[in-house]
């Protein structure tokens, strides 16, 4: 059952309401936005994927070369080569590609429903090699010494999470890639537990296993140990195909409260809820059976990618979680749940 209070104000952002930052692109997709407090503001930090102006019979899509300049790829969709079944993604003679490339970027509110450009803060673009598909769905750990970015870095050898410091938004430390391929959807708890760090990612194993959450430990946010599956895929739920964490877990009195995405085997995402022990966040206590979010508006039915509700970032005022999500990976939306429903529902 869905339990939350979308804004009537939704879709908060569109592609439409910003500009391209790499020449020649337009903006196909605003998804999936890391979300803090910074300098008496609300901030988002959008992931914004760009692609050529489509022409007539032809996909064209950006990547860096091994300069690291943007380079354009083109494709003829007649050609027998090419599988361009799913929007996200396009397969040519046994190579994957994206179809768009994804940087972030920063956008402020006074109020958490309008959000302005803020150019004075330059996009994140990707760098390097493992990053020349660009970077995704970035969550941001507000800690206090300073700001932690998990980030997905996307490349032809490997989808993997990046980290990156920074405390001003203008200068950063890159840390390089802390969950090798295939790895995703990284959540940084925003303190420490008994004296260590803890980060939610979601490897996947291709033969046995799936596509899973896992806990691991750290004693200083750049190595990872001690990796364990605390969540599984469920057969024949909402959740059957994928899951993956949000943003940070929410510390409650019962427990460090998840909100993390399922998806099922029509890629329909939905979001639910996940209740972890607070000084031991290996042992689960209690998950949703029935999703908490579900796309139900036509902004979150239809767009680049239908049937989506995601989300990698939140702000928590007293008992109200308010969500910043992607929906149908084309538009920015927000809405509202309590802490206290959701650890009602859950099982
Ligand atoms: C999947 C989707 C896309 C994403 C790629 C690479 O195909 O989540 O949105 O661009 O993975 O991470």
């Amino acid at each position: 059952m869905d339990i939350t209070k979308r804004f009537p104000q939704n879709p908060l952002l569109r592609p439409s309401d910003l500009n391209p930052a790499i020449s020649g692109m337009e903006i196909a997709c605003l998804l999936n936005p890391g979300v803090f407090r910074y300098d008496n503001k609300i901030w988002l930090l959008l992931r914004v994927a760009e692609r050529p102006i489509q022409k007539e019979g032809i996909i064209s899509f950006p990547v860096y070369n091994q300069q690291g300049e943007i380079e354009v790829l083109s494709f003829d969709i007649d050609d027998p080569n090419l599988d361009a079944s799913d929007p996200r993604v396009i397969g040519y003679k046994g190579e994957d590609y994206l179809t768009t490339m994804s940087y972030l970027r920063l956008v402020s509110s006074t109020d958490g429903v309008t959000f302005k450009d803020e150019p004075r803060f330059p996009p994140i673009f990707g760098k390097g090699k493992l990053e020349s598909f660009g970077i995704e769905d970035c969550r941001v750990a507000s800690m206090e010494d300073g700001f932690w970015l998990t980030f997905t870095e996307v490349s032809p050898v490997a989808v993997g999470v990046g980290l990156m410091h920074t405390s001003d938004w203008k200068s950063f430390d890159h840390h390089g890639m802390i969950f090798p391929p295939h790895n995703k959807d990284c959540a940084i708890f925003e303190e420490k537990i008994n004296g260590k760090y803890y980060a939610l990612h979601r490897p996947s194993s291709p033969v046995l296993g799936g596509n899973y959450i896992w806990l691991a430990e750290s004693p200083d946010r750049l190595h990872w140990g001690n990796h364990q599956c605390i969540a599984t895929s469920r057969k024949g739920m909402w959740d059957c195909a994928r899951v993956g964490a949000g943003a940070a877990p929410i510390k409650t009195a019962d427990g460090w409260l998840e909100i993390y995405h399922g998806a099922d085997d029509n890629h329909r995402y939905c979001l639910g809820a996940l209740l972890l022990d607070l000084e031991d966040p290996y042992r689960v206590i209690a998950r949703s059976v029935e999703p908490i979010m579900e796309p139900m508006a036509e902004y979150e039915q239809t767009g680049f990618f239908g049937n989506v509700v995601f989300t990698n970032g939140q702000l928590v005022e007293g008992d109200t979680i308010t969500l910043y999500y992607g929906a149908s990976d084309e538009v920015i939306c927000g809405a509202q749940l309590s802490i206290k429903e959701i650890i009602s529902t859950l099982k």
